[in-house]
């Protein structure tokens, strides 16, 4: 069926509601909530953009084709598992159906995808994960995330890591690749340093040794906030910064992660599509997404 044509789910997968009996190796949620940006609001409107950008990569049951590594993502099963229904201004019930809808689809899959929304879900996202043992958070970002308060409040894309670390025991390091920009908040950055945080700076990554660097063998849940690749190639989200990781560069890392680590949970966020009217913005985030599920399901 052409990308044009049909009913736009992810990867044109079958809708399934979380609260219906269902298993698959990968299921998306959508969780539109973007009330704590800072700057420019509308990752809203992410979830649909990434539903209709991916019909141009629907999945068959033969998969995907390649001549160099022939048929990948064959026989995966793919669920759409809709949206986390977000209700407006209230942060804090919107926080409980997020974490609610996760500790769900984890029962459904092997795979949780969380397109977001703003950067902040990644708080309630992460408190669906206080079972997991050892829990390590790889997290590509042009920022830390980790600011104590901004602008009065704890709870904003600025913080969601913080936050983290605090409620949960069980998350033990958080590895973030791709820091840049000129406005760095010196609390925050100590604050993570102080817990033994691994900072990479976007001008140091190409020196490093990824397995010197990045986890081995743990429980990885995997934060991609999409403002890590350049602007020139994604210019739709909230706070672009020049100097952005390439795509090849973010993929690389993408695959190193999944191919040495199990993935518990992977988070897409801050995409605000209708900055980008080309819909390149939301192709590329798709992508990453299709890297992670080819990464996961390599043979
Ligand atoms: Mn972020």
């Amino acid at each position: 069926m052409l990308p044009f044509v049909g009913i736009a789910t992810f990867l044109r997968a079958p809708y399934r509601p979380l609260s219906e009996a269902w298993q698959a190796e990968v299921g998306l949620l959508g969780v539109p909530f973007d009330i704590t940006v800072g700057y420019r609001p509308g990752a809203r409107f992410a979830p649909q953009a990434v539903r209709q950008a991916s019909l141009r990569y629907a999945l068959s049951p033969d998969g995907y084709y390649h001549p160099r590594s022939g048929w990948r993502l064959k026989g995966v099963q793919v669920v759409d598992a809709g949206d986390v229904d977000i209700p407006t201004l209230n942060y804090e019930l919107a926080f409980e159906r997020i974490t609610h809808a996760a500790r769900a689809l984890r029962q459904h899959v092997q795979l949780p995808l969380y397109v977001g929304g703003d950067h902040s879900i990644s708080y309630p996202l992460l408190l669906a994960y206080e079972d997991v043992p050892e829990l390590h958070v790889v997290q590509l970002d042009a920022h830390l995330d980790f600011s104590n308060e901004r602008d009065g409040t704890r709870y904003s894309n600025s913080s969601p890591f913080r936050r983290a670390v605090e409620a949960l025991p069980n998350l033990k390091h958080i590895t973030t690749i791709g820091l840049r920009g000129v406005r760095f908040d010196p609390e925050a950055v100590q604050a993570a340093q102080a817990r033994g945080h691994t900072q990479v700076f976007r001008e140091e990554w190409a020196t490093l040794n990824p397995a010197e660097i990045l986890p081995t063998g743990q429980r990885v849940y995997l934060s991609m906030d999409v403002d890590v690749l350049d602007p020139a190639l994604l210019p739709a989200t909230s706070s672009p910064e020049p100097d952005g990781l390439s795509f090849r560069e973010a993929a690389q890392i993408i695959q190193w992660v999944a191919q040495h680590n199990t993935l518990v949970g992977v988070d897409l966020v801050e995409l605000t599509p209708h900055l980008d009217p080309s819909g390149n913005s939301a192709l590329v985030a798709t992508r990453l997404l299709l890297e992670v599920m080819l990464s996961v399901f390599s043979p």
